[in-house]
């Protein structure tokens, strides 16, 4: 079902808010930033010639290893950026957090800092011009849209009164986003690119698929938690939002397609109801704490999740 309130978006009348800010919708513009539409056509090209002309040439071993490098390309979202740093929902030691800070710079979706504070945005103000991928101004647009423009000037105002200070406070999280223009480039185009000539393969090959394939892969999936699970899937836990249980991105994002689960109950660390279920990003986490390396991981407990779909009922 697409998002409700369609007609509701940058139309609308200026709210309290914005008549204080003085933010008037009728005068925002949606301004392209040519730049990043050039580069994101660049990886999407990319992406195709190498599923159709180099997949089926490489090594073996180049798919193990590009398929690896999508798991930690994950993880490094969704047990890092997601779970860790913009929800607090479970704690980490040292060697796990430059572990996941590492795994964030292969998934180049810009630093942890900015990744969080946008998805802290897109939880407070969800599906409102202050949501930086807001569902209800299209699928293209929260899907991939909102990478081309600049930022609706809700997203500024209402995100600067959110607190991100907890971000800065981590030492890993200041000097990944301190050494980010360096770091993300080794780890998500260079090193990925060079490892495979370990076993022969030429670096046209592993660029190919283990760098630029991999990538806009995991984007696309990654981006599909924006858009698809906006859209499509039931909503047992609060039938009047967006955000839907989605098996399909589930499968594809390692566990974060339990999306109407995760919006109604943001603080759990497994960001869904079904444990190991479709989410391997939960069985990494628990593989952590088994290791010592999580702790105080935050659970919905199981009375307040069932009163909460007996209340909504069962709703698509
Ligand atoms: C990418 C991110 O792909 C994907 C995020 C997806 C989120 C998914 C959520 C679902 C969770 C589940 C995960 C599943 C994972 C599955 C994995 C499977 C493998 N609050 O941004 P700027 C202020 S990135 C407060 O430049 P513009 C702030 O002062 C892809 N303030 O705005 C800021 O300055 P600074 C690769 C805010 O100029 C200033 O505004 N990267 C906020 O409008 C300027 O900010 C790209 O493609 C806020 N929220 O430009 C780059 N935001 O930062 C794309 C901003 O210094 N980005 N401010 O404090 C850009 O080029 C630009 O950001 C822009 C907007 C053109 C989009
Ligand atoms: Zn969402
Ligand atoms: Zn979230």
């Amino acid at each position: 079902m697409p998002p409700r309130n369609h007609s509701e978006r940058t139309e609308l009348s200026p709210s309290a808010d914005e008549a204080i800010e003085g933010i008037d919708r009728k005068q925002y513009q949606r301004d392209i930033v040519w730049r990043n539409v050039f580069i994101m056509g660049l990886i999407h090209l990319g992406a195709v010639y190498s599923f159709l002309f180099v997949t089926w040439k490489c090594h073996w071993l180049t798919l193990v290893w590009a398929v690896l490098l999508y798991f930690l390309n994950g993880i490094g979202i969704t047990a890092g950026a997601h779970r860790l740093w913009a929800h607090r929902s479970y704690k980490a030691r040292f060697p796990l957090r430059v572990f996941l800070a590492a795994c964030n710079c292969l998934a180049f979706q810009n630093s942890i800092y900015e990744w969080a504070r946008d998805h802290r945005v897109h939880h407070k103000y969800s599906e409102t011009d202050a949501d930086p991928h807001n569902a209800k101004r299209g699928f293209f647009f929260s899907h991939i849209g909102w990478l081309l423009v600049r930022k609706h000037p809700d997203v500024v105002s209402k995100g600067s009164r959110l607190k991100v200070d907890d971000l800065l406070a981590d030492p890993v999280v200041r000097f990944q986003k301190k050494h980010y223009a360096i770091l993300m480039p080794v780890l998500c185009f260079i090193l990925p690119s060079l490892i495979p000539i370990l076993w022969n393969e030429s670096l046209w090959n592993a660029y190919f698929v283990a760098a630029i394939l991999r990538y806009c892969v995991a984007l696309n999936c990654t981006w599909m938690v924006n858009s698809v699970a906006h859209f499509w899937g039931t909503r047992p836990y609060d039938k009047y939002i967006n955000p839907a249980q989605n098996r399909l991105v589930a499968t594809l994002s390692i566990g974060e397609g339990w999306h109407n689960y995760h919006h109604t109950f943001p603080s759990d660390y497994k960001a869904g109801e079904f444990g190991w279920k479709i989410n391997m990003t939960t069985i990494f986490i628990d593989t952590m704490y088994m290791l010592g390396q999580a702790y105080d991981c935050n659970e919905t407990k199981q009375q307040l999740i069932d009163a909460r779909k007996l209340r909504t009922g069962v709703a698509s």
